[in-house]
């Protein structure tokens, strides 16, 4: 029996859960949940996460596991995404912390609003101006940080690349312009080389 990820093929978390199983060669069952349709808010769904999100990872002979970073620091224990020096390890957990509130919550959020629900930035107003400028901020903090540095953390790929390359490679259809972050494209196209890359629209 192979893992069971319950996922919406648009979203950068559940994504992240699909490139960390690529990477390590682990099998995985995708159930896909229209999330805009409320999928994941029916008695059934809130039965194996409350919180009713994707991504849900379902261990086999366990049970449900949610939260993206919960789920790829489960799916890596042991592996080389994880360093194993504990100071590599904590700068690996700043980065997907940092992620989780500010860069996720802006960049993945407007994305959401123009891309799945196809929303316009004057149908959220001041709250669209105040997203979007979060996501200019933490782009301007994770190019000053890349800017040197092939990846984020030690010298080799870990799983701060995986969790902030997933909103971030997308953040041009959230309206950010890439192109004037030159660090952050160099990552982004070394990511791309990786032989287990695949790109976000793949199960
Ligand atoms: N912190 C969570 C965020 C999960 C999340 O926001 N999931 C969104 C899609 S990316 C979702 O399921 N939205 C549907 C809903 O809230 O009904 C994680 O990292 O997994």
């Amino acid at each position: 029996m192979s893992f069971v990820l319950y996922d919406y093929l648009a979203s950068g978390n559940g994504y992240k859960c699909r490139l960390v199983m690529k990477a390590l060669g682990m099998p995985y069952e995708l159930k896909e949940m229209d999330i805009v349709a409320g999928e994941t808010r029916t008695a059934k769904y809130l039965a194996i996460n409350p919180n009713g999100k994707i991504p849900v990872l379902m261990v086999p002979g366990r049970g449900p596991i949610a939260e993206s970073h919960a789920i790829i620091s489960y799916l890596a224990e042991g592996s080389g995404l994880i360093p194993s020096d504990p100071y590599e390890r904590a700068l690996m957990w700043q980065w997907m912390c940092f992620e989780q509130y500010q860069l996720e919550p802006a960049i993945g959020t407007v994305r959401f609003w123009l891309t799945s629900l196809k929303k316009s930035p004057a149908d959220f107003g001041e709250h669209y101006q105040e997203r979007f400028q979060r996501g200019t901020d933490a782009l301007a903090v994770l190019e000053h940080e890349l800017t040197g540095r092939r990846w984020l953390v030690g010298d080799r790929v870990t799983l701060a690349d995986i969790a902030l390359f997933a909103y971030t490679h997308v953040a041009g259809e959230a309206g950010y312009r890439l192109v004037d972050y030159p660090a952050i494209s160099a990552w982004i196209a070394n990511l791309r080389t990786l032989p287990w890359y695949a790109p976000i629209t793949e199960a």
